[in-house]
C-alpha cells in the first residue's frame, strides 16, 4: 500500500518484504569489507547506532565534522560498490513515489541494537535537496519520529517494520526526524537488530 503521510513523504508499507533476505545478505557482504563502526560526533559523543556505507560516497562523522567522503576512514580504501539489488530497489521505490530517474551515489547502512537511538536532526550534508532520500527498514520494528520544519515541532510517531520503505522528498526532505530507543526483540531475519538503509544523491 502507498500512503502519503505528508507533503513529499511516501510510506510504502512492506515494499521490500520479498527482497528482505537478499538485502540482509548484501549488508553482510558490504560490511565484511567495510565493518560497522560507532562514529564520533563533532561534539565528542559516540553514536549508539553503528554505521557503514557503500557506493561512491559514504557519510562519516568524527571530531572534524559531518561529511561525505570517497574512502572508508578505517581502511583508506573506497567504500564497497552498491549491490545491484540495492540500486534496483532504490530506483523502483523512488519512482513509485513519483521521483523518476533517481540515481543514488551514497548508501548509508545503520544498525540499531536494543538501546540505540538517533536524536532529532535534519539531513543537510547532501548537495541537491531536490533529490529524495529513500529509506528501507529491516529487522526489528522501530518508532520513527517524524518532526516538522523546526526542532521544537512535536514529532509524529510512526512504527516502521521490516520491509517498509519511506521516500522523503520535496518539503519532507528537510524535516527534523529521529528514531526512538530500540526495544529488545528477536526478528527471524536479523536477530536482535534493526537495519536502516538510506539511499541518497550526495554529490
Ligand atoms: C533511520 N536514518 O531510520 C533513518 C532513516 C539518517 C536517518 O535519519 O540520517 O541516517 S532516514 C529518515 C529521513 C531522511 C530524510 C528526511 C526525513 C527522514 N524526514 O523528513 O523525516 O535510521
Ligand atoms: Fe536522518
Amino acid at each position: 500500500t502507498i500512503e502519503h503521510i505528508a507533503d513529499g513523504a511516501t510510506w510504502l508499507r512492506a515494499y521490500a518484504e520479498d527482497d528482505a533476505a537478499a538485502l540482509i545478505e548484501a549488508i553482510a557482504q558490504v560490511t565484511a569489507q567495510a565493518p560497522f563502526r560507532q562514529m564520533q560526533t563533532p561534539g565528542g559523543y559516540t553514536m549508539s547506532v553503528a554505521m557503514s556505507n557503500c557506493g561512491e560516497l559514504g557519510w562519516v562523522t568524527d571530531r572534524r565534522g559531518y561529511r561525505y567522503q570517497r574512502e572508508d576512514p578505517l581502511s583508506q580504501q573506497p567504500w564497497p560498490e552498491m549491490p545491484a539489488i540495492f540500486l534496483a530497489l532504490a530506483e523502483r521505490a523512488a519512482a513509485a513515489a513519483g521521483f523518476h530517474n533517481f540515481l543514488p551515489d551514497a548508501c548509508l547502512i545503520n544498525r540499531y541494537t536494543p538501546g540505540a537511538r538517533m536524536s532529532l536532526h535534519q539531513d543537510k550534508n547532501e548537495r541537491d535537496m531536490s533529490q529524495p532520500i529513500v529509506s528501507v527498514s529491516l529487522g526489528l520494528p522501530a518508532t520513527f519520529l517524524f518532526g516538522g520544519a523546526g526542532r521544537a515541532d512535536k514529532p509524529l510517531r510512526m512504527r516502521l517494520e521490516s520491509g517498509d520503505v519511506v521516500v522523503w522528498g520535496g518539503p519532507a526532505r528537510l524535516r527534523f526526524h529521529g528514531v526512538d530507543t530500540l526495544a529488545q526483540g528477536a526478528h527471524a531475519l536479523t536477530g536482535d537488530c534493526r537495519y536502516n538503509i538510506t539511499f541518497r544523491k550526495a554529490g
